[in-house]
């Protein structure tokens, strides 16, 4: 079954169109990725992100997306979108309350602890790149993400999933781990890279990469000009 249906009572917000560089990273595609899974029918709904809607505003306090619902919550943050679709699909999220916590436990975990200190390489190396500071401030960036991913891969110990089958957890922290893969600090870590080409090999992130891919492909001749 395909996913998206515009009948669909789950509805997702997403970007009709983002720079190059954040293509394929818009945290819709978590949402997305998850929804594959389940093979859950949801419509998308697109914003423009030069001119969100000051309505929008009621639906994402931040005006940033995903925004999400269904017929019977609205919700933003992608961490409690995932929550709740993990709370309806045992598949993603494991209904054995230790398990269950466990599992909430390594999703924050990559919100928390390691989604940071990715935002801070992303800011030294793409949205302030040719800042001076950046010379001085890159290096302590990289090694306290070295660190964490060094921590993180004993942590995986060689396992396939953070837990004992895959979940909303590693569909948080393959998303951000996936994000440093430009500047090469994930070679460095040969099971968080396995980890991560695991999951990205998975039908359903494809699937979500490439419906993310196709919005931003129809509606580029309306962003020509736009900084990349
Ligand atoms: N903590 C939020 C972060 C959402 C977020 O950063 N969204 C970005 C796209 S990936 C956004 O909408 N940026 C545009 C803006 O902030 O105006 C979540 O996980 O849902």
């Amino acid at each position: 079954m395909m996913p998206l249906d515009d009948n669909a009572a789950i509805e997702l917000t997403a970007f009709a169109w983002v720079p190059p560089f954040a293509q394929g990273y818009v945290r819709d595609l978590r949402i997305r990725w998850a929804l594959e899974e389940v093979a859950a029918p949801y419509r998308v709904r697109l914003l423009d992100v030069r001119s969100k809607p000051a309505e929008y505003l009621a639906e994402q306090p931040f005006g940033q997306v995903p925004a999400y619902r269904d017929e019977e919550v609205q919700l933003f943050e992608s961490g409690a979108i995932l929550i709740h679709l993990g709370l309806r699909h045992s598949e993603l999220l494991p209904a054995a309350h230790a398990e269950r916590m466990r599992t909430i436990a390594w999703l924050i975990a990559g919100l928390n602890s390691i989604e940071p200190q990715v935002g801070e390489l992303g800011s030294v190396d793409v949205f302030h790149k040719d800042e001076a500071w950046t010379g001085e401030r890159r290096p302590q960036v990289v090694d306290s993400l070295r660190r964490r991913f060094g921590q993180l891969q004993s942590a995986l110990g060689g396992a396939e999933w953070l837990t004992a089958g895959f979940s909303i957890a590693d569909i948080v922290m393959v998303s951000v781990l996936r994000e440093t893969r430009e500047c090469g600090l994930l070679d460095e870590f040969p099971e968080l890279s396995a980890y991560v080409a695991r999951a990205e090999a998975r039908p359903a992130f494809k699937q979500a990469l490439s419906d993310q891919l196709a919005a931003f492909r129809a509606h580029e001749p309306q962003f020509q000009g736009e900084a990349a």
